[in-house]
């Protein structure tokens, strides 16, 4: 953060299958055939062998737009029509001069779409579902995170409250309890960064105001003194490995860049 642009690496998480309320809320409105993506932006693209889970602010409404034929995106309208600008829409405006003239299909607030399941790229867990995060700010990135619980505790913060106040948010208590993989190992922290400092400072509720510390200590760690312990850079530093994982993933289609 702070001056100029962030870039990112926006991820192209594939639905596998819509939750009730989604399905309900979508039909008629695209094709049974059409591939729909959640566009999760990160910073960490080294760290995707480990997602868990995709967040949507449960009251931050989403847009589906039509990013060509047969494909669509689900991100804030603010992301679209800064994607639009960046040339990531082949449908629609090439440079639209309202809001009005992007691809646009539908929109609902975040939580029509928990539940449903979706294939993130790189992620060891075949399908993982979308999960409510209050945190999620409208106006950063897609408005849809990725949730990396090894690496970061604002993820496993959330993932640990969704777990235990399951029936709260309305969702199913294993949704939120996949297997946390490894992704990086540290030597302060060792292999599972950010449950360590978690602990370590307790912090006990995804609102808790040291996260913002453990979050600073977990990303100077992984990336000044981290080493992959998975996939196809597997025993490279991360500092090495980062720019890799993520040409390896824009390359495969699975994944492109965008600022913000
Ligand atoms: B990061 P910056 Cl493993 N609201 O990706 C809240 N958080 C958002 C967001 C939004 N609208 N959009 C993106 N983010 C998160 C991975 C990751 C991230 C790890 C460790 C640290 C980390 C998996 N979640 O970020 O304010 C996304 O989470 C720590 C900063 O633009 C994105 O990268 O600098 C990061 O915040 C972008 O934060």
């Amino acid at each position: 953060e702070g001056v100029g642009p962030q870039e990112y690496t926006a991820l192209k998480v594939k639905v596998t299958e819509w939750s009730q309320s989604a399905a309900e809320f979508l039909k008629g409105k695209i094709e049974d055939d059409a591939n729909v993506f959640f566009v999760p932006a990160t910073l960490r693209p080294e760290t995707m062998y480990g997602q868990t889970a995709v967040f949507l602010g449960p009251k931050i409404t989403y847009g589906v737009y039509k990013v060509r034929e047969k494909e669509y995106y689900v991100v804030t309208k603010r992301a679209a029509w800064n994607m639009a600008f960046q040339g990531i829409f082949s449908s629609g405006e090439e440079f639209p001069k309202s809001q009005d003239q992007l691809p646009f299909v539908a929109e609902a607030p975040g939580s029509t779409f928990v539940g449903t399941s979706v294939s993130a790229p790189l992620s060891v867990h075949e399908t993982i579902k979308i999960l409510p995060m209050e945190t999620v700010s409208a106006t950063k990135g897609t408005g849809v995170v990725t949730s990396v619980p090894s690496d970061s505790p604002d993820d496993y913060a959330t993932m640990t409250d969704l777990a235990k106040k399951a029936d709260y948010y309305g969702i199913k208590k294993e949704w939120a309890e996949l297997e946390i993989l490894p992704v990086i190992d540290t030597p302060t922290y060792g292999n599972l960064t950010a449950p360590t400092l978690v602990k370590k400072l307790k912090i006990n509720s995804p609102k808790d105001a040291k996260l913002a510390e453990a979050k600073d200590l977990a990303y100077s760690e992984g990336f000044y003194k981290g080493t992959m312990l998975v996939g196809e850079f597997k025993g490279e530093t991360v500092q090495n490995a980062k720019d890799k994982v993520r040409q390896s993933l824009i390359k495969s289609g699975l994944a492109f860049a965008f600022a913000d």
